[in-house]
């Protein structure tokens, strides 16, 4: 989408410069006939207002930061989101659709539960402490996690 994106723009850019591009070597125009092209000038800049506006419309971005809320929930996109500071802190982590990484290792002595859904997620919940519950969801996951920690849908398990 990105990719998509950012190709997009250049290529509205030299529509813009072909639409306003003169041929050298045309005869003049009359009046009635420069009216008309400046018309003409007018809707084709009208339209790429309008396509720009639709491009800049807000969408979800993905989320790459601490949680300061319980429960944290990602977006549909590619999240990286780590528990809240502090020992004893439990969180509630949901990373939605696409691959996220969700980080519950940091802190201890807390009950911390990783829910990856949709994608192929990592889930870490190696914090030292054996009370975590990690849940891959569908997609291909990994969980790292201590001996004790509740590994669910995992692919792959880690230390768990
Ligand atoms: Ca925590
Ligand atoms: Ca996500
Ligand atoms: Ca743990
Ligand atoms: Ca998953």
């Amino acid at each position: 989408m990105r990719e998509g994106r950012d190709f997009i723009v250049p290529a509205l850019l030299a529509i813009v410069a072909l639409a306003n591009r003169r041929d050298r070597y045309e005869p003049r125009p009359s009046t009635r006939e420069r009216s008309k092209k400046v018309m003409r000038r007018i809707f084709v800049v009208l339209v790429l207002a309008a396509l720009l506006v639709a491009i800049a419309a807000p969408v979800a971005v993905a989320i790459k930061e601490r949680c300061d809320t319980i429960p944290c929930n990602g977006t549909n996109k590619k999240d990286q989101l780590s528990e809240r500071k502090g020992n004893g802190t439990t969180d509630n982590i949901r990373g939605l659709k696409r691959d996220d990484r969700l980080r519950a290792d940091r802190y201890s002595r807390d009950r911390d539960t990783l829910k990856g859904e949709e994608g192929d997620d990592v889930l870490n919940s190696d914090d030292g402490d054996s009370k975590d519950l990690v849940d891959g969801g569908k997609g291909d996951d990994t969980c790292v996690g201590d001996s004790g920690d509740r590994p669910r849908n995992c692919e792959i398990e880690v230390g768990l």
